[in-house]
């Protein structure tokens, strides 16, 4: 297989290696769906997987983000905006008063410390348990070959999809005059797709590794916020059909507004390196408007790998 060439031996051979194998995802459907010519998801282990992982792996290396360009194929990225653009009006929208650390607003902070600035946040998410099983998002979401393909990306051994009912795949709307503005991710790494782009502005900014698990760097942070640090912001051009990989719980990160009369749709793939993460009560509740019965009963339960604020 080349690298960019489209396959000739199709979904046969897939087909039927899925059922040697057992177990695995439903090849035809992740053939119809991504490009397998250029992301090859059903070879593990080919040397074509490997210089697709090696590639993803250096970049996140370098600066916590790597994009797969052309991921969907062409042919389905009607599909992939017209399903979100079902799914906006089920968004949970408000705009809440937030800092970058989603940590409360009252938190006895010193004066200067930028968890005292305070941002608006605009987007929407649409919960996962509004997003039909059949819908592209959930069934990428949920695919093992996927899954596998991201953890090998992240040098991880594999991953777990949230226990979260809500939480582990959500579309992300920014209506509008509205943003996502800068915050740092709970999550040691997220994977995401932009599913439907906006006439102008709602571009994806960052700032790599702005801090680390032993140094807030709270001066440089700060002035990101206050509208400086240029230096530090990069910004990527994504498509719809790109795939995201990023690590924002170091890296700073915003939707800028978005401009002219059309939301900016993206889907948030959240997952974990341990089993049965769920979200807080109250975070919950701010972000989806609601909580189910495992919320309430996984309360208190929550484990941390390091001590950053939220
Ligand atoms: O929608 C996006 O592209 C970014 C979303 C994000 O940063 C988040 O959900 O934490
Ligand atoms: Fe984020």
């Amino acid at each position: 297989m080349t690298s960019t060439g489209e396959r000739a031996d199709g979904h046969d051979t897939a087909a039927a290696r899925a059922e040697n194998a057992g177990g695995h995802g439903d090849w035809p459907a992740l053939h119809r769906t991504i490009d397998t010519g250029r992301y090859p998801l059903d070879e593990p282990g080919s040397a074509d997987w490997q210089r697709v992982v090696a590639r993803a792996r250096s970049e996140l290396a370098a600066d916590g983000c790597c994009v797969l360009s052309g991921f969907i194929r062409p042919e389905l990225l009607d599909t992939l905006r017209a399903e979100g653009e079902a799914l906006a009006p089920h968004a949970y929208y408000t705009v809440e008063k937030v800092n970058a650390y989603n940590i409360p607003l009252d938190a006895d902070l010193p004066p200067d410390h930028p968890g005292n600035i305070v941002l608006e946040r605009g987007n929407a998410f649409v919960a996962r348990d509004l997003i039909p099983a059949e819908a592209l998002i959930q069934t990428l979401y949920t695919n093992p070959d996927f899954q596998r393909f991201i953890a090998d990306c992240f040098g991880l051994p594999g991953l777990h999809e949230f226990a979260d009912p809500l939480a582990g795949l959500c579309l992300n709307v920014v209506a509008p005059g509205m943003s996502h503005p800068w915050h740092f991710d709970t999550n040691a790494f997220t994977v995401s797709m932009l599913t439907a782009a906006p006439e102008a502005g709602g571009v994806f900014e960052y700032c790599p590794a702005i801090r680390t698990p032993e140094e807030e760097n709270l001066a440089a942070v700060r002035s990101v916020l206050t509208g400086g640090g240029e230096h530090l912001i990069r910004r990527l051009e994504l498509r719809p059909g790109d795939l995201q990989l990023f690590q924002g719980r170091f890296s700073l990160h915003r939707v800028s507004p978005v401009q002219g009369t059309t939301q900016r749709h993206s889907a948030i793939f959240a997952y974990s390196e341990q089993a049965g993460v769920i979200g807080n009560v109250e975070r919950t509740r701010q972000l989806f408007g609601r909580v189910l019965p495992d919320h309430l009963a996984a309360a208190g339960n929550a484990v941390r790998g390091d001590r950053l604020l939220d």
